[in-house]
């Protein structure tokens, strides 16, 4: 199955991996299994697979048919052995660490991580003694400091979620692997098309499907990827008993549906972000733009190593600081003024006072990122409205 699905390319995996309609009466969809149980045919056959022994679904916080399907697919796609899909990019991230952690061990997480991540990290998670270690892994070095007797896991995204750092992922595998320590690494803002931290040795990948993977803002779903080993750990142990964030069938079928689109709708997003970042960077009211495809990322080289294109995600500072930032974000008429990334609409937000605010000011600027920061994810509008809606309440600035 993997070898098959490596042969064939991307566009034809994320419409095709996982299902064949001649097995569901030739429909060309997956059919949407809303259905809680299962019958069993004998009292044998509930008892065996609740035992483990035999094949075949039991309930649906464990398993479903169309669940199934899209999972076989994010597997393929992000080149892991096995996917898990669960009800929230928070449910993912949970279920790995709840399943895989305990008492006494530590993690080591980068310094800029989306809010509920560094939430959870930061404010919740020494609650049940897991201790959580902070470092800047861009410098690899940070991060071998860091790693200790007791960590057992180190989490990260690239680019980062507001600000666009990137994390040189066969970098920091190298340490993870020479230490016995597994790397989780967080891919919403790349989607497999883009970037496949697997191939680049890392052990779990995590996911919002809220996001890119369903792309039209119309649900709010997770998936983790890694080995056969972890996800069924993870769906028995993860879901099925300590948080229970199974997906809906009908959200999985959303998201298979989006998939088809992948790779069109990503190749849009970077080219037209691409070349509004250009655009912002030229304005005389912006002081800086975060974006790996400019000359003027620190990591740019990095990132044209493992990303096969730039991403559709922006962050700026304005002239101004917050005040501009604001003003900005009430001068947008396309654009709409909302959190989440990844849809057809351009959105934009303000991370300090949203997305982030579960970092306190301190955090902020001692985690790296300031109170002006303007998040923009670039939709699937024309070229030219974005940039003149954007461009347009930039001019009116402070007019
Ligand atoms: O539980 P969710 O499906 O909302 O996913 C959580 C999550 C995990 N990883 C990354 C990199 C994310 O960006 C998110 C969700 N972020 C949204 C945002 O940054 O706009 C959430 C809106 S508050």
């Amino acid at each position: 199955m993997q070898e098959k699905a490596k042969a064939r390319g991307f566009a034809t995996r994320a419409i095709h991996e996982g299902y064949d309609p001649l097995s569901y009466h030739g429909a060309l969809n997956p059919p949407v299994f809303l259905t809680s149980t299962y019958a069993f045919d004998s009292a044998d056959t509930g008892s065996a697979r609740f035992a483990g022994k035999a094949e075949g679904y039991i309930y649906s916080r464990v398993g479903n048919p169309t669940v199934s399907i899209l999972e076989t697919r994010l597997a393929a796609l992000e080149e892991g052995e096995a996917a898990l899909a669960t009800s929230s990019g928070m449910g993912a991230l949970t279920a790995v660490i709840w399943t895989l952690l305990k008492s006494g061990d530590e993690i080591v997480a980068d310094i800029m991580l989306y809010g509920c991540t560094f939430g959870l990290l930061e404010h919740h998670i020494g609650r049940f003694g897991v201790k959580v270690l902070f470092a800047d892994l861009t410098d690899p070095s940070k991060l071998k400091a860091a790693i200790g007797p007791r960590t057992r896991m180190v989490i990260t995204e690239t680019p980062s979620n507001p600000n666009m750092r990137i994390i040189d992922i066969a970098d920091i595998a190298e340490i993870c692997r020479k230490s016995g320590v597994l790397l989780v690494v967080d891919n919403t803002y790349c989607t497999p098309y883009l970037q496949r931290p697997i191939t680049l040795g890392a052990d779990i990948v995590v996911h919002s499907a809220t996001k890119y993977l369903g792309g039209h803002g119309d649900l709010i779903a997770g998936a983790v990827v890694a080995s056969k080993a972890h996800i069924e750990q993870f769906r028995f142990t993860g879901i099925k008993e300590l948080n229970g964030a199974c997906i809906s069938a009908f959200d999985a079928f959303l998201i298979l549906r989006g998939l088809k689109t992948l790779n069109l709708r990503m190749d849009r997003h970077c080219s037209t972000a691409e070349r509004l970042a250009v655009d912002l960077e030229g304005h005389p009211n912006v002081e800086r733009v975060y974006y790996p495809g400019l000359d003027s990322h620190p990591q740019k080289a990095v990132a044209r190593r493992q990303m096969r294109a730039m991403g559709g995600m922006i962050a700026l500072e304005l002239r101004g600081g917050l005040a501009a930032g604001r003003a900005f974000m009430d001068g947008v008429q396309l654009a709409t003024r909302a959190v989440s990334l990844g849809d057809a609409e351009t959105l934009v937000q303000h991370p300090a006072s949203m997305t982030h605010a579960t970092y306190d000011p301190d955090e902020r600027s001692s985690h790296g990122f300031t109170d002006g920061l303007i998040r923009l994810s670039i939709g699937l509008e024309d070229y030219e409205d974005i940039r003149a809606d954007l461009m347009g309440a930039l001019d009116r600035i402070g007019r």
